[in-house]
């Protein structure tokens, strides 16, 4: 049996930070960073049946041409998404009467809509990058037990090549759902090596009025090339996301509208217009 203080519950049984119980969600699931986004993707359903927010994550549930979604706002970073994939976990695989986990597990498919810098010149601004995999430089997943699901052989590649600081703790690699990745990838995409970082400005090598620990990070990392996949983009959610899903057995996906380019310095003239279009995209997608 899970403790109280383990597995929180609000007085009426929801979870604790999402404010959910097991009814309220589908299994096909958006997460978006921005909780304004979240109404952006409902405002297309036939209809929504429930609207919640606490703090950060607003959710709705409705009807996309047929088909129940969740769309959820998991705020920024990857701390945020151990909170959110663990309690939507909690929803499906853990019975909140007797604390206990179920026999019969229930995987969820998570597509993430996001925002990103590019890093390399020919992937522009207002592209769409699916992450194939995903660079987790945040530490957040190295709290699980992560050897038997991370790609070691490009962790030491990466380690090696932007000759990395392991006081920054180590770098983990996760593939994204093969599953997902067939039904929603096209011609229209890029596919993707992502790196997720733990903050936004020096974590991703951005200087203000504070010197960094290694302001070459970003030439290494547009350099970085393993067997052929480079590095595309950065943001702060997706490996979070990969780890933690396929340690719960969850299918996960991440898509990336393109709104800065890190090579080129150029940022999106509509970034709106972008994430408007990978929603449209999305959605279409994930009904097929
Ligand atoms: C930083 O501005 C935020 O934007 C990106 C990053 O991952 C980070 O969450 O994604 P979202 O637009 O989905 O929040």
């Amino acid at each position: 049996m899970i403790k109280n203080s383990e597995l929180i519950l609000n007085p009426d049984g929801s979870l604790y930070h999402i404010n959910l119980k097991p009814e309220n969600i589908a299994h096909d699931i958006i997460f978006v960073g921005d909780q304004e986004r979240v109404a952006k993707i409902t405002s297309r359903f036939d209809s929504v049946e429930f609207t919640t927010q606490k703090r950060e994550f607003k959710t709705q549930t409705g009807s996309y041409k047929g088909k129940r979604i969740t769309v959820i706002s998991t705020g920024i970073g990857p701390d945020n998404i151990d909170i959110v994939l663990n309690e939507l976990d909690a929803l499906v695989n853990i019975d909140l009467e007797t604390r206990k986990p179920k026999e019969t597990h229930t995987a969820l498919n998570i597509v993430r809509i996001g925002t990103s810098g590019s890093l390399q010149k020919d992937i522009p601004v207002d592209a769409f990058v699916m992450s194939e995999y995903a660079i987790g430089l945040d530490n957040m997943l190295r709290s699980y037990l992560i050897d038997t699901i991370s790609e070691s052989a490009i962790e030491e590649a990466f380690i090696a090549q932007t000759n990395w600081d392991l006081k920054k703790g180590r770098p983990y690699v996760i593939k994204c759902s093969d599953t997902l990745a067939n039904t929603i990838f096209s011609s229209k995409m890029h596919k993707g090596f992502t790196g997720t970082a733990g903050g936004f400005y020096g974590p991703q090598g951005r200087v203000l009025r504070l010197a960094i620990q290694d302001p070459e990070l970003n030439t290494k990392m547009d350099n970085f090339n393993f067997n052929g996949t480079r590095m595309t983009n950065l943001e702060m959610e997706t490996a979070a996301i990969y780890g933690l899903g396929k340690l719960l057995g969850h299918h996960c996906l991440s898509l990336n509208a393109i709104i800065a380019n890190r090579a080129t310095g150029d940022f999106s003239q509509n970034p709106y217009e972008v994430v408007e279009n990978l929603i449209d995209y999305t959605l279409e997608r994930l009904i097929q």
